[in-house]
């Protein structure tokens, strides 16, 4: 039984804002962070469900680089595409927040300097990788090259994706800049590092006081504690991210596994200020009678359990993790869920596909949840488990109570009291489904909750009320009475794992108006006796092959996409949208550099009846003397902009290729093909 805490903060790893959360990040962090937390209100707990997104770090900075914008309007984009997935999907966080919110930046400061003001950093002058033609410090994953341990050729400087070994990128072979493909300098500069392995007695005693903890985390951090903890820089030599408070330290920014997991703490208080309910923040994190909980996958265990806890406890007055259910990693149709390669199922697309699916997908992610090793999700797995389990199991059980019900009583509740033993079989069905979610093993407690519509098929098999109607109506009724209260115990036991068929069991029960709890399960009085229920609705159409096969295709076609290094296709226009642009031949008459632009051109291009001038820019790709006599599109009714004084009128179409050159699209070059013109 669970040791009785007073409150919880149950935390998901904040997501990073560079692309959109998929079925890994889902089926790891939080879903199962989140049936927790609804099993844990449905208990009458205090409960603070944190999350918001990591919008800070090399991978935003990386990606507004290929998305050529700015770092701020790729995590305003990603922030917002990946909070309404979560609510799509029902994870019912009571805040998701960011941390590029001002609150955030000012506790992440605070922080950083509570640990400067007591000396608990070493100020190191060290050796990093510099990119002379970027300009640029290469922290984390601007630079990549060959793990000295596994020899991936593409490991970053922070960590090597595929042993999982943390780096630092004077580790890596052949370290290149993720910039500009160049071969880094190594230049001086200063950092801040804390020194971990002040606090490795502390953190052996933590990690040993926990030893219910799952054997892959405890796996992990007993190795890196063998290993013997070093220090780690918390600061880099970036722009983006929050500016490190200290004199001396500027054009530096708070390593982004520095801020991040102080985001669960900035999040906190923003709930604070808006939520009456949690208006005393610091219990949820300074209270020894508040267990801390972190769902996250098992690339971040080091973060949440050596170090995080390291630097709480170089802080002073915050509470550790009680529990860090890390999971596995969930593959994909054989293969690793790679964004690189698009070899993934995004939240956002799946539930514009499968709209009224999302407990479709929640209990098949829950039901083959990584919680011990890999695993692994197909479509026709998909396809196996809603059409055999949920519409077969569940779903016809629930439908064949309310039709018979409908038939035989008007579709009210018979006069009964029903059989004796249900409560004692749901009762302790629920008990195991709480003891299983309460040792974060999803699988089985939903696997449980499954074992309860079984048992009511199995009394509509053995009891076959249909027949006995006629002779014996009394006992149809009785029979019916107790499918109906199975039902509102399902509602009642699924809500954690599947809220949206809760809701709609409880209305065909027309029971809205009453809010049950874990308590009220296992009870054989919860629909009364001549209560008149709705109508009866089908839970779970079944899922045809041809969704199925289409799926598997998109998914394959969305690889060689991704393979032949080509974006995918923009969203859809109409014709009307396209005939309002005007494209022009024309032919470059003049080119010449703009001056103090690096990257600009000031072409004279004659278009026949006009000749324009277009500043374009190109000047990284061709010299001026290069341009004169091309023929080249013209969009000639792009609204006119100054740029550096000049007035441009249009834009020359060109097409970007593979390697982000642009070039002039002829019939010889094969390359060019799939490049986008513009
Ligand atoms: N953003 C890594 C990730 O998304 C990181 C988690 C932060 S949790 C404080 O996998
Ligand atoms: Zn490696």
């Amino acid at each position: 039984m669970m040791k009785e805490f007073k409150r919880f903060t149950v935390t998901s790893a904040l997501p990073y804002t560079n692309g959109p959360v998929h079925i890994g990040h889902i089926a790891g962090a939080y879903l199962p962070a989140d049936i927790y937390v609804r099993y844990l209100r449905s208990n009458g707990k205090d409960v603070a469900f944190i999350c918001g997104s990591d919008e800070h770090g090399v991978p935003i900075t990386i990606k507004a680089q290929t998305e050529q914008v700015s770092p701020q309007e790729v995590v305003d984009k990603y922030h917002k595409i990946i909070g309404d997935s979560f609510k799509d999907l029902g994870i019912s966080f009571d805040i998701f927040s960011r941390t590029t919110n001002k609150i955030h930046h000012e506790t992440a400061s605070a922080f950083f300097k509570t640990l400067y003001d007591s000396n608990v950093f070493e100020e190191r002058e060290t050796e990093q990788y510099y990119d002379e033609q970027a300009g640029k410090y290469l922290a984390d994953r601007y630079i990549v090259g060959t793990c000295p341990k596994c020899a991936n050729d593409k490991a970053y400087g922070d960590q090597c994706e595929k042993c999982g070994s943390t780096l630092d990128p004077t580790d890596l072979i052949n370290p290149v800049s993720a910039i500009t493909g160049t071969k880094p300098i190594l230049r001086k500069t200063k950092n801040w590092y804390l020194p971990l392995d002040k606090w490795q007695e502390k953190l052996e005693h933590y990690i040993e006081s926990h030893p219910e903890w799952k054997s892959n985390v405890l796996g992990q951090c007993r190795s890196w504690l063998k290993d013997g903890l070093q220090g780690r820089a918390m600061t880099r030599d970036m722009e983006w991210g929050v500016k490190v408070p200290v004199v001396g330290a500027e054009g530096k920014v708070l390593y982004v596994w520095f801020d991040a997991p102080i985001g669960y703490i900035s999040a906190t208080k923003e709930l604070s200020l808006q939520n009456e309910k949690f208006k005393d923040w610091e219990k949820y994190w300074k209270d020894e009678e508040t267990k801390l909980v972190h769902f996250i996958g098992k690339d971040n265990i080091v973060f949440h359990c050596i170090i995080f806890p390291a630097m709480l406890m170089a802080h002073g007055d915050y509470i550790l993790a009680d529990a860090v259910p890390a999971n596995e990693f969930l593959n994909l149709e054989g293969d690793k869920i790679s964004t690189s390669r698009n070899w993934a199922i995004w939240a956002n697309e799946y539930v514009v596909n499968f709209p009224d699916k999302q407990d479709v997908l929640r209990y098949v992610l829950t039901s083959i949840a990584p919680e011990t090793k890999d695993s692994e999700f197909t479509w026709k797995d998909f396809q196996a488990r809603n059409n055999n389990e949920l519409a077969s199991i569940l779903g016809n059980f629930v439908n064949r109570v309310m039709v018979l019900t409908h038939k035989f009583f008007d579709g009210k509740v018979p006069d009964s009291t029903g059989c004796s033993d249900l409560e004692e079989t749901i009762t302790q069905q629920k008990n195991t489904i709480s003891t299983s979610i309460e040792s974060f093993r999803f699988r089985e407690a939903q696997a449980e909750l499954m074992n309860i519509a079984r048992v009511g098929n199995k009394l509509l098999t053995e009891k076959e009320p249909w027949k006995t109607f006629k002779e014996n109506p009394k006992e149809t009724g009785t029979v019916l009475y107790d499918c109906l209260q199975i039902i509102a115990n399902f509602a009642i036991l699924c809500e954690p794992f599947m809220p949206f068929t809760s809701k709609k069991l409880i209305k065909q029960l027309n029971l809205e108006s009453i809010s049950w709890s874990w308590v009220d399960a296992g009870r054989q009085d919860l629909v009364p006796a001549n209560h008149v229920l709705n109508a009866s609705e089908i839970l779970f159409e079944r899922i045809e092959d041809k969704i199925i096969d289409y799926e598997i295709e998109k998914l394959h076609a969305s690889k060689n996409i991704a393979l032949n290094n080509v974006p995918p296709p923009k969203e859809e226009i109409s014709y009307e949208s396209f005939e309002k642009m005007d494209i022009r031949t024309g032919v470059i008459l003049e080119a010449k550099k703009v001056e103090k632009a690096d990257k600009l051109l000031e072409l004279k291009v004659d278009l026949g009846f006009e000749i324009r001038t277009v500043v374009s820019g190109i000047a990284a790709y061709f010299k001026p003397e290069e341009l004169l006599n091309k023929k080249v599109s013209v969009l000639v009714n792009l609204a006119p902009r100054k740029i550096r004084g000049i007035e441009s009128k249009g834009m020359i179409l060109l097409a970007e290729n593979k390697d982000g050159r642009l070039i002039f699209v002829n019939n010889e070059d094969e390359s060019s093909l799939g490049s986008i013109i513009k």
